[in-house]
């Protein structure tokens, strides 16, 4: 089959794995010596994007590029004809991190560019190397610092690192970032979603430094075959040829050395006396890699995740994936996706203790670091994915180089948390030639970067007629590609079954395989109840999900779901004036927490599930 359009010839052929590696990483980032650089910064808007453009030279130059290193106000005091556009020292602030939406009643539905300073006083380097490190920029990011560009970045939600030893000066430095949230039919995702615009810098920024030569990736994990591997990356002048040490808490240490290119490969065959991770017994262990006077330390687990014909396996045994999905927003009437560790603990907590679940699908993008670590530690198996979602440009070759490009940053970033069982490739894509080629690619990176996870995609179903009835069933040619099948359905709430049928619903899929329905969900307005089940009450939303469950349990390989969602997220899409007023209403609990019916159906139905399965 012509899976790959790819090797079909249909599309040019794509880096892989190690091409599409950002050239710095900073793994373990937070175990370094850093400065944050959240906080107020002043900002400025800019709808027409003068700052960025030159036009006619140096007219616009002198009066508009916001990220010139000058004082406007000195310079206004000497008079002359010299005159500007703009003074980020005297802009209004912004707390950062944020989504400015949230931030200001007339930032609510500003989708832009919007220019941020922050200044700020390095220590000296003397010898050593500085980085910013941006956790999540969305969508578009133009760092300056004291003038200078140093830094592009496009992608919303994955991390990146810009390096400025050289940039930076002693005493106060100038950085400026211009923040564009505009989406278009060429960016990942389109504009073409269900959630909200959300711009600005959405998670923390640190100044990062490191010795001249610093340990860049440090990653391990655990096998079906009981090994331990992974790789230590060394950058700097003096890469090649370091010892590298492992230890992994108190079961031991481990050593191995680096190559021409800085690369240490780790091969432990047994860790004795690992005590493996689960959602019941989250065992983290304190890892620290040390070579050439340098160390970064993490928290990991060790679990292993496989498929042996419909059944999932952790650590060798079957498991039910009792989930929940999950957008990037915390409690409150005016969500700024502003993760902080309280926030992402109130909303896991939720889920793992309130819905009796083992389970979170993070969507539809890559959740803040603090989410994934806070999952390790609590016990949740995570569905991560990047917003590869409806509508992509699927035959443009950089659109496929940037999916590519977000999904490395998202698996180099995450691949040591023991949470994360699976990496999901797209969300509702309608099936096509070049939409599969393009899956197809992400499906073979995920692979090349991260060979022990499990790959999935949410796909779309369809009805058809088997033998005089009709069926549920998938006719997808990406579920070729794919370690564990999923869907997504909304029979009793779009379309036109009656509640009542959705029971009785039949399916045909394949008996080999594993399924999980990545979503299926109704929306209610908490506190609005009906005797009569009107769509929009609390009511409807149980029953809805009283006849979802028991259709589930008549599919034989059903091995998980994710109902769609833990909380009423806002989204621009929903606009009807009585239920919406510009939330998805399909939370099992409101926008500030108040649960509704359904929210103790889904606790019931996990709970009674968790003992089958003990
Ligand atoms: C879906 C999408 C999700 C939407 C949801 C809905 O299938 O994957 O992003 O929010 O349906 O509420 O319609």
């Amino acid at each position: 089959m012509c899976l790959a359009l790819l090797a079909c010839g249909l599309l040019p052929r794509v880096a892989l794995g190690q091409e599409t590696r950002p050239p710095v990483l900073l793994t373990a980032a937070a175990s370094r010596e850093s400065q944050p650089l959240s906080g107020q910064w002043t900002y400025g808007k800019d709808l027409y994007r003068t700052g960025l453009t030159d036009i006619n030279g140096w007219v616009a130059k002198s009066r508009m590029q916001r990220f010139r290193d000058i004082d406007v106000e000195a310079e206004e005091a000497k008079g002359g004809a010299g005159f500007f556009e703009f003074d980020l020292d005297r802009g209004p602030l912004m707390t950062i991190p944020g989504a400015w939406n949230a931030a200001e009643p007339e930032l609510r539905y500003y989708d832009g560019l919007i220019w941020f300073q922050r200044k700020f006083t390095p220590r000296p380097l003397d010898g050593d190397r500085a980085f910013l490190r941006f956790e999540a920029v969305n969508y578009r990011a133009h760092v300056y610092l004291n003038g200078q560009e140093v830094g592009r970045h496009k992608g919303g939600f994955t991390p990146f690192v810009v390096e400025v030893t050289e940039a930076l000066r002693s005493g106060e430095n100038r950085l400026v970032v211009a923040v564009d949230s505009a989406l278009d039919a060429q960016t990942i995702p389109t504009p073409i979603t269900d959630w909200d615009l959300h711009g600005g810098i959405t998670r923390p920024v640190t100044l990062v430094y490191t010795p001249a030569t610093f340990i860049d990736d440090a990653t391990l994990s655990l096998g079906t075959d009981g090994r331990v591997t992974g790789e230590v990356r060394l950058t700097g002048p003096q890469a090649a040829g370091q010892r590298v040490e492992i230890a992994i808490g108190s079961l031991g240490t481990y050593s191995a050395t680096t190559d021409a290119d800085g690369r240490a490969a780790i091969n432990i065959r047994r860790l004795r006396g690992l005590a493996l991770w689960s959602p019941d017994t989250p065992t983290l262990y304190d890892v620290t890699f040390r070579a050439a006077g340098d160390q970064v330390r993490d928290r990991m687990g060790f679990r292993t995740i496989a498929v042996r014909g419909s059944e999932i396996l952790l650590n060798g045994q079957p498991i039910f994936l009792r989930g929940m999905s999950l957008h990037e927003e915390e409690f409150g009437p005016n969500p700024a996706r502003n993760m902080t560790p309280q926030a992402s603990r109130a909303l896991l907590t939720e889920i793992k203790e309130g819905l009796n679940a083992n389970y979170v699908r993070l969507s539809h993008y890559p959740h803040s670091e603090e989410t994934v670590r806070l999952a390790d530690e609590m016990g949740l198996l995570v569905w991560s994915e990047i917003p590869v979602y409806w509508t992509v440009d699927w035959e443009n070759p950089e659109v496929l180089q940037k999916a590519l490009t977000m999904q490395t940053e998202a698996i180099l970033r995450d691949r040591n948390r023991a949470s994360i069982v699976l990496w999901s490739i797209g969300n509702e894509t309608p099936v096509s030639g070049p939409r599969t080629a393009f899956h197809s690619a992400l499906a073979d990176n995920a692979r090349a970067l991260d060979p022990t996870r499990l790959i999935s995609a949410a796909l779309l179903v369809e009805r058809r007629e088997e033998n005089g009835e009709v069926v549920t069933a998938i006719n997808d040619p990406l579920a070729d590609k794919l370690d564990v099948l999923a869907v997504n359905t909304y029979a009793g709430w779009y379309g036109d079954d009656a509640l009542e049928a959705v029971a009785g619903l039949k399916w045909s899929v394949p008996a080999d395989r594993p399924l999980i329905l990545s979503e299926f969900g109704a929306d209610a307005l908490a506190g609005y109840h009906d005797p009569d089940m009107r769509k929009f009450s609390e009511e409807y939303q149980a029953a809805y999900y009283r006849s979802t469950l028991a259709m589930a349990d008549q599919i034989g390989t059903l091995r998980g779901m994710s109902p769609w969602i833990l909380k009423d997220f806002r989204s621009p899409r929903r606009e009807h004036p009585v239920f919406q007023n510009g939330w998805n209403r399909k939370g099992l609990v409101s926008e500030t927490g108040v649960r509704k019916q359904a929210f103790d159906v889904l606790a019931e139905y996990y709970a009674a599930r968790s003992d089958a399965q003990d």
